[in-house]
């Protein structure tokens, strides 16, 4: 270990290992013929991976943000390499990111509680990417829950989930998340009709008291977050609502909504009624619902609204007579409705049939007002003429699903379930391009970008639900299956298969990476799920412990590579609440903490501080440690929590170690230290000899190096001390110290330098 060693023998063991790293690359020598061959790859193998392969520190052009589906979270990966870049926690706890055991994020998803009762899982389907003019703008990120109907904010500066909002009416939700196109509001739809209050209610009231709803949700940009005073629901019949989608340009100000199930059947099979499968697909069509939200938003803001379990909804007879709320037929079963990038159409795919259709607003919007109806459906609701607002339908193969846009005018691509098929398709023309096979039982498809006003086209994914025999074999529950598929040419064409290992991956969006601009480290002391400095903050130097309202209060800070406090001792009974910030600013420096016995495991990100409270019930001795392997020296970033039982007398401080030192152990860790001062001279004459102070990450590392110095000096002084008054045992320790903050000095200062030479500095005078 580097611990005994020189840091001048640590470089040049370093520079060895190196070397051999680079010989043993040549057991794949060979030329690109001989590993085609022994791996089996023809050339179109060879172009496809050509175009999705990214070398060693390359990044991605496009960033996904893919449905975790069951798992509650969010998946995060990079098109074209398809590698996964991170699982944001969001309606579940995520252990890695301490979501769900620190205090702040605990208190984010006890907003999802749901009637006081915690969800333990979430069924997510829709993430939407914020949006400004109706293109995305990679500022924050919102996803649905279908079973529990939910809404969270995730912001896109930190990936952290900030906010969750439970919709006090619906009982499950299918037609969300979706944002307008200046993201004023965030969309949901309910799926299941269900009574609005939340009592019983039989099913032979069906038609009365069961309803839909769609909510419109007012999101506060400023504040990143969703104000539900500021929200309001439209009140929609029993049929099950599905996929929703926001207009844009011309249809700016309105929202469509699919739906099933239009029969209004209500199943029984166990009472020898046919099921809901037979009776939900009896009639030849179904509804889009068409609503004026920006009109709804002005019935809200007049009052013209009831209470729903403390909720504003405008009820339907109120949309009626405001003239708000229409329906058009749509064949049978749709699923997806997509308006058009410009605005002008929106298309909607008929499960149970060939068909997708593709709607023209204009016509509709003189339909509306010309008042040509043909019919209302037996709520009163207006209903439109299928063949007047038509403009134009495809036969585009068995079982149509969702539609993604490409960059390219009037291009198209629809997923079709049942022949397990992409079909790309002119829209304006009405005509078929192109299909390509996909493996197998394709959902969702989602182009780069491809559901807002400006798409990006390059690349498509399939994202299929079933993987059957294309990964290995994992038993019965299988991964699913993401596939990329190059659109930038006349045929599309598949380059690669993704397993993802999660939950069904409903729907995912994409945004061009250049857009996100997370940041690398928090403002020390921040609390990340308010946005806001965090109480409890804490600076090196300043740890305590105080009690307070009866909680023994621990402020405490985490650096490379120790926790401060290292020993804490409280009383049995006594209700504790730790508080760590990392006072790290080095990019990627995070450290953990876990404590035996106490079920947490916290994540504090550099800058960070987060909180654990718990109540120190049984006496024992509770080892912690930081569960990032964030240093050389990051096994010793440890510490005990001591519960002393009721009663019993606090131990004096006298600890009885292993180890004693003399003089001649101080005297070897002293020359050793000199040495590595040495070392670390030539690191900083090398740094600050170059134009360091226009590269952003290295005045981050040069002030933590700095940090680390002060430390040294610090240790330097108190080992001094104790030797001058011929203590050797801390003369020793402390020059170990010292020696340890001289290799985190040393370490962070390699690592500025590593920069310096990648990224072209230059010697400055
Ligand atoms: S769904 S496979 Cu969006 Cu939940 Cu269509
Ligand atoms: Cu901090 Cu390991």
């Amino acid at each position: 270990m580097m611990k005994k060693k020189s840091f001048a023998k640590f470089l040049t063991t370093a520079t060895v290992s190196l070397g051999l790293a680079g010989m043993a690359a040549s057991a794949w020598a060979g030329s690109l013929e001989d590993v085609m061959k022994a791996r089996g790859l023809t050339q179109k193998d060879l172009l496809a991976a050509a175009k999705t392969y990214t070398p060693t520190g390359g990044r991605d052009e496009f960033v996904v943000f893919s449905s975790g589906g069951q798992s509650g979270q969010v998946i995060v990966y990079g098109i074209p390499s398809m590698r996964i870049l991170k699982y944001i926690g969001v309606f579940t706890p995520e252990p890695w990111q301490g979501y769900g055991f620190d205090d702040e994020s605990k208190a984010v998803l006890a907003q999802g509680k749901i009637k006081g009762k915690t969800i333990n899982f979430g069924d997510t389907h829709h993430p939407a990417i914020s949006e400004t003019n109706g293109s995305t703008d990679g500022q924050y990120l919102f996803i649905n829950d279908k079973a529990n109907p939910r809404l969270a904010v995730i912001d896109l500066k930190d990936f952290e989930t900030k906010q969750i909002v439970v919709n006090p009416i619906m009982k499950s939700e299918h037609g969300g998340a979706f944002a307008s196109p200046n993201t004023d509001y965030i969309m949901e739809a309910s799926q299941y009709p269900a009574p609005f209050e939340n009592g019983y209610v039989p099913l032979s009231k069906f038609n009365e008291k069961y309803r839909g709803l769609v909510s419109y949700w007012k999101f506060n940009r400023k504040e990143g977050r969703i104000d539900p005073t500021k929200s309001f629901s439209v009140e929609l019949p029993p049929y099950s609502q599905d996929l929703s989608d926001f207009g844009k340009g011309p249809s700016d100000g309105w929202s469509f909504t699919n739906s099933f199930c239009t029969e209004r059947y209500v199943g029984g099979i166990e009472k020898g009624r046919p099921p809901f499968e037979a009776g939900c697909s009896q009639k030849d069509t179904d509804f889009v619902h068409m609503i004026n939200w920006k009109k709804a938003a002005e019935l809200f803001a007049a009052g013209k609204t009831k209470k729903v379990n403390g909720m504003d909804v405008i009820m339907m007879d109120t949309a009626i007579k405001e003239g708000i709320l229409f329906l058009i037929p749509e064949p049978k079963s749709p699923h997806g409705v997509d308006v058009t990038p410009d605005g002008k159409y929106f298309i909607v795919a008929g499960k149970l049939d060939t068909h997708a259709s593709v709607y023209d607003f204009a016509k509709i919007k003189a339909l509306i007002d010309a008042k040509d109806f043909a019919g209302k459906d037996p709520y009163g609701i207006p209903i439109l003429d299928l063949k007047k607002s038509l403009h134009t339908q495809v036969q585009v193969g068995l079982g149509p699903l969702h539609n993604q846009y490409d960059s390219k005018k009037c291009i198209v691509y629809t997923s079709i379930y049942v022949d397990s098929q992409i079909t790309k398709w002119d829209y304006c023309e009405g005509k078929v391009l192109d299909k390509i096979n996909i493996h197998y039982n394709v959902g969702h498809l989602m182009s780069m970008e491809g559901d807002t006003a400006n798409p990006k086209g390059k690349y498509l994914v399939s994202l299929n639900k079933l993987a059957i025999d294309r990964f290995n074999p994992v038993g019965p529950l299988h991964p699913q299956n993401h596939q990329l598929i190059d659109i930038s040419g006349d045929k599309m064409q598949l380059l690669y298969d993704m397993p993802i290992p999660l939950g069904e991956p409903h729907y995912a969006v994409a945004i061009q990476a250049s857009k996100l601009k997370p940041k690398v480290r928090y403002k020390l002391g921040w609390d990340s799920r308010t946005d806001k400095k965090s109480p409890y903050r804490t600076r090196p130097g300043r740890e305590k412990i105080v009690k307070k309202d009866g909680v023994t209060h621990v402020y405490g800070t985490l650096i490379r590579s120790h926790i401060t406090p290292e020993i804490i001792e409280v009383e049995e009974g006594e209700t504790v609440s730790l508080h760590f910030t990392n006072v790290e600013r080095a990019e990627d420096e995070t450290h953990g903490f876990a404590i035996n016995n106490f079920d947490v495991n916290l994540s504090v990100e550099p800058g960070k501080t987060v909180s654990f409270t718990f109540k120190a019930d049984k006496p024992g001795v509770y080892p912690y440690y930081c569960t990032e392997f964030c240093s050389a020296l990051h096994l010793e970033m440890q510490g005990y929590l001591l519960v002393r039982p009721k009663g019993v007398k606090a131990s004096d401080a006298a600890v009885s170690e292993g180890q004693t030192y003399t003089k001649a152990d101080y005297d070897k860790q002293l020359k050793n230290n000199i040495a590595t001062q040495g070392v670390i001279d030539s690191v900083v004459g090398y740094i600050t000899s170059r134009n360091f102070k226009s590269f952003k990450p290295v005045v981050a590392l040069v002030e933590d190096a700095t940090d680390q110095l002060n430390f040294a000096a610090d240790a330097k002084k108190k080992s001094e001390a104790f030797a001058a008054k011929k203590d050797y045992n801390n003369a020793t320790l402390w020059a170990q110290q010292w020696f340890q903050y001289q290799v985190k000095a040393a370490d962070i200062g390699l690592r500025a330098k590593t920069y310096l030479d990648e990224h072209g500095a230059v010697v400055v005078k």
